[in-house]
């Protein structure tokens, strides 16, 4: 995706983002959206000044992801299947080794959980994700793992995330590493305070540490 000065600051990003690209877009959070012609977002200077300073892009790589992603997505948001089909040409993976963590990746890029992935959502995960700093791209990871969203992990969540990952790392003897023991140790390690339930910091805390676990549970290397 060009070049991309430094690496990207998240903190805040989340809120800031969505305060940002709803008052320009004007579009409801909800799904009532769905509804709604769809209608061809230009993208105005303050648009592209905004995306610049939380994804480091220029302006001409901006517009140029802009185009493409309305070139193959008229409608201007992608939902869980066009998101694979879109997202799988940007990574290194076989397409069946990428589907199932691409569910979970689409959960954690829809930032206001609408059901779809808009252009905006789009470029900053992207962006995040393979150019961001660690904690950052940690920080998508969690989204990933939390399966409904409540803003912490327990280990049922653990489990499912984690054999996604292991078809995308292409592990094939999972005997050896049965991915329900491995959430169990996971989740024992990562659950700092012991009530079962795992915040974003124990997760991004223990992964900023341990590189052993953060090759196995992050698909944002
Ligand atoms: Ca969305
Ligand atoms: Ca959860």
């Amino acid at each position: 995706m060009g070049n991309v000065k430094g690496t990207l600051n998240m903190e805040n990003m989340p809120a800031a983002y969505m305060k940002r690209f709803h008052q320009n877009t004007n579009e409801p959070t909800k799904s009532s959206t769905v509804k709604k012609e769809h209608k061809r977002i230009e993208l105005s200077e303050r648009d592209i000044d905004f995306l610049r300073s939380q994804t480091g892009l220029s302006p001409d790589e901006i517009v140029s992801w802009h185009k493409k992603f309305f070139h193959e997505n008229p409608n201007g948001h992608l939902d869980r299947f066009q998101f694979r089909k879109f997202y799988r040409i940007l990574r290194n993976e076989s397409p069946e080794r990428l589907n199932d963590m691409c569910d979970h990746i689409f959960r954690a890029f829809d930032v206001d959980g609408n059901g779809f992935v808009e252009f905006g959502e789009f470029l900053l995960g992207f962006a995040i994700c393979s150019r961001g700093d660690l904690r950052s791209r940690l920080d998508y990871a969690f989204e990933c793992y939390d399966l409904d969203s409540n803003g912490y992990l327990t280990e049922d969540e653990i489990e499912p995330v984690l054999r996604a990952m292991y078809t995308l790392l292409g592990i094939q003897h999972i005997e050896d590493y049965p991915p329900e023991e491995v959430a169990k140790d996971f989740m024992k390690k990562l659950d700092i305070s012991n009530d079962g339930r795992v915040t974003k910091d124990e997760f991004i805390y223990f992964l900023m540490k341990d590189g052993i676990y953060r090759n196995t549970v992050n698909p944002f290397r």
